[in-house]
């Protein structure tokens, strides 16, 4: 069974959507970077303080800072000898996807696919204004695109010349794109 693998997608394309539901019916442990930062906010930790601006502005959080929580929750599952994980939100650039691969060879794992969720700006646009989170205003959107484009789609051809990339068409409705990614799954 597929059991370790990650997301990958523009914002609003609804990883954390699918993910959640994937990982609950799988078994899986559900590590999505955006609800561990926004977490950190809501209880006012230091790490929270020093997430918050940076997610209010679309860019970003620190990469030690990320890997951190990563490294935590993943040797964490590893001591318990617990099963897969599905990584949502994780990693966003080149050098995040360079220090999952450390850890993982450190824990003796390895990611068995990445799907890609596509789906044109303008539907990402309207679902993310609708969502109404604090940084999702029409500005603040089109800069995490920006962002998403220079730092995070790079992955795209990482990820496919590792030979793990499976792409999947975003639109439609929740289930139908949940259909789809069960498709790639063994
Ligand atoms: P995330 O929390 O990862 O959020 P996202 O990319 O905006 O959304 P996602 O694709 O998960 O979409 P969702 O299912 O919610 O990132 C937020 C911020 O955290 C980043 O900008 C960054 O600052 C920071 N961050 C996170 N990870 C980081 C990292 N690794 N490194 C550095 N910084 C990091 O769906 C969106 C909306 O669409 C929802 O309202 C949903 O209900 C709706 N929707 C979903 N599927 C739909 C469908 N089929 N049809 C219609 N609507 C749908």
């Amino acid at each position: 069974m597929t059991s370790r693998l990650l997301f990958l997608g523009p914002p609003g394309a609804g990883k954390g959507t699918q993910a959640q539901q994937l990982a609950a019916a799988r078994g899986l442990l559900h590590l999505s970077t955006g609800d561990l930062l926004r977490a950190e906010v809501a209880a006012g930790t230091a790490l929270g303080l020093e997430a918050e601006a940076v997610m209010a502005r679309g860019e970003l959080v620190s990469d030690s800072l990320v890997l951190a929580i990563v490294r935590s929750r993943l040797e964490q599952q590893a001591a318990v000898g617990a099963g897969g994980w599905l990584l949502d939100g994780f990693p966003r650039n080149v050098a995040q996807a360079d220090a999952l691969k450390t850890l993982l060879d450190d824990l003796g794992q390895q990611i068995e696919l990445v799907v890609l969720m596509e789906l044109d700006d303008g539907v990402l646009l309207q679902r993310l204004l609708s969502r109404g989170r604090t940084d999702d205003n029409e500005a603040v959107i089109r800069h995490r695109l920006e962002v998403y484009r220079e730092q995070t789609a790079p992955l795209i051809r990482y990820y496919r010349e590792a030979g793990l990339l499976q792409a999947v068409e975003a639109d439609g409705t929740v289930e139908e794109i949940a259909g789809r990614i069960t498709a790639l799954l063994d």
